[in-house]
């Protein structure tokens, strides 16, 4: 291993050599395939990985609901003492945390330890919370009669997480779930497995010396099967999914087949709108980080860009002089901004993508190749990563409802621009697509925020103003809308998906009357 890698790893108490468990519940073990950890920016091997068995996993199901059963009985307060512990814990390796998410992730440094930020911000949330998830007592229309909704701890939760945050996703869930009382069984992404043995190390710790059962945040770490598995066992109450609006469709059937609680979070085609009154000075750079912050490989990153005519021509010019000034790099050194794509896979779907705009007789403003040798600006060692030039396009049709191109989620930095005259025309390009996560209007006109935000406005979860499409921060509740898939995590209101609601009636006279004047008598 390189000394970065092996320095990052040594520090998380990560071993640097041999075959490591991937699967946790309650003991770590993993005698199935093994699974390799690969570093995006220089495609050396970070680590091998054993993942779960077929029967590892029934074991690791079991163990959760055993679990579970433990934990559904301890107050909800000292839940939140235990998540306040977890919070400190990961807050301790933010720094150490945040290098392993851009070792392994390849995103760069700053947003790596943004992503573990999400994860310590989000437990201070659901330590508020644990004494806060109120239930209600509602009128009875019957004489010494009370009716109470309260909130108990649902099951085991399954959270199967995307690569392109590692860390924070699970975050999300796995706070709101300890909130509520629940076992949570984690099926991270194949390609980020150091990050989840990582976390889940810590959260383990804190649970043992709590004296909890450590399989209430039980690991799986596992291919297609495995995942299949988790989403098919009638022990799984409810399954978190974030990833693609393909596996989502599969995962949505499954679940529902079963009568299962499933929430998702799948793809983003998230647009920016600049009206004629915006403050460019404001709306450039965010365009900027919305579309190529973690190499384009958020769901919220912007993918569309639609411009009033009146200032296109400026904004471009001075959109296209930052993607000029940017130069990929070695996402652990801090003032590196463009880091590498995922995987190989990912830079073969970037291609298509531009094969795809550059048949349909797009003009390339920038960027369309991958960086590769020679006369690349990358570093010696990086030459075996996966960068790419990150591209500007304006496709012939200007609207989604004219090409297809505009209404696929391309997990790569590349943003297609169309000019518009009317605010209502930008809207509805909004809205025509099948997606809906993000959208973010420009504007300095309070008429146009009204219409914007309104009944005739975005359609999307998440509506913004003068504020990027990418970068939510926790304390509303994160999810889009259509075949985003409608899910909501972190916060708002998100945590009632995570309890199993009682509606109680509870009879304190001396008779035992019907309701809606039924009489029953004899
Ligand atoms: C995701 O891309 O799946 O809003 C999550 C953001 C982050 C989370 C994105 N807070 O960009």
């Amino acid at each position: 291993l390189s000394t970065r890698a092996t320095q990052i790893l040594s520090a998380l108490d990560i071993p640097t050599k041999g075959e490591i468990p991937g699967v946790y519940d309650g003991r770590w073990k993993g005698s199935g395939d093994i699974f390799e950890s690969k570093c995006p920016s220089t495609g050396e091997v970070l680590a091998r990985v054993q993942s779960a068995t077929p029967r590892e996993l029934e074991e690791s199901i079991r163990a959760s609901r055993e679990a579970f059963k433990v934990f559904r009985t301890v107050p909800a307060p000292q839940r939140g003492e235990i998540l306040r512990q977890i919070r400190e814990a990961i807050a301790k390796y933010r720094k150490e945390l945040g290098a392993l998410v851009s070792l392994e992730m390849g995103k760069i440094r700053t947003e790596g330890e943004g992503e573990v930020q999400e994860f310590v911000d989000i437990c201070d949330y659901a330590v508020g919370l644990s004494r806060m998830m109120n239930g209600r007592v509602v009128s009875s229309e019957r004489l010494g009669h009370s009716i109470l909704e309260v909130p108990n701890p649902l099951g085991v939760l399954a959270v199967l997480s995307a690569f392109n945050f590692p860390v924070a996703v699970y975050g999300w869930n796995l706070a709101l779930s300890l909130a509520a009382g629940n076992a949570t069984l984690w099926k991270p992404s194949p390609s980020t497995p150091l990050c989840s043995i990582a976390i889940t190390k810590l959260v383990s710790d804190v649970l043992t010396r709590n004296g909890i059962p450590g399989a209430v945040a039980g690991l799986v770490i596992g291919g297609k099967h495995v995942g299949e598995a988790v989403v098919q066992s009638t022990d799984v109450d409810m399954v978190s999914f974030t990833g693609s609006e393909n596996t989502g469709r599969q995962v949505a059937k499954v679940v529902q087949g079963r009568f299962g609680k499933v929430l998702l979070e799948l793809g983003g085609n998230n647009a920016s709108i600049v009206m004629p009154d915006a403050d460019l000075s404001m709306a450039l750079p965010s365009v900027f980080f919305g579309s190529i912050g973690t190499a384009g490989q958020r769901c919220t990153s912007t993918r569309r860009l639609y411009l009033h005519k009146s200032i296109a021509d400026t904004f471009l010019e001075r959109l296209q002089g930052m993607y000029a000034k940017l130069q990929p790099g070695d996402p652990l050194v801090s003032s590196t901004l463009l880091g590498p794509l995922h995987t190989q896979q990912a830079v073969a779907l970037y291609e298509n993508a531009i094969a795809d705009l550059r048949s349909g007789g797009a003009e390339l403003l920038c960027g369309g190749s991958r960086y590769v040798g020679g006369n690349s600006p990358l570093a010696d060692h990086l030459l075996g990563g996966n960068f790419v030039q990150p591209a500007i396009t304006i496709p012939r049709s200007s609207s989604p409802h004219e090409a297809d191109l505009w209404k696929k989620e391309v997990f790569a930095p590349i943003l297609n621009v169309a000019i518009f005259d009317e605010l209502e025309q930008a809207i509805e390009w909004n809205n025509a697509v099948p997606q809906g996560l993000s959208s973010s209007l420009w504007t300095r006109d309070i008429r146009n925020v009204g219409r914007w935000i309104g009944p005739e406005g975005s359609d999307t979860g998440i509506v913004n103003v003068n504020v990027g499409t990418s970068g939510a921060e926790i304390g509303a509740a994160f999810g889009g809308n259509k075949s985003t898939g409608w899910g909501r995590e972190s916060g708002g209101d998100a945590w009632k998906q995570y309890v199993r609601w009682s509606a109680c009636t509870i009879n304190f006279s001396d008779a035992a009357p019907l309701a809606q004047g039924v009489d029953f008598s004899t």
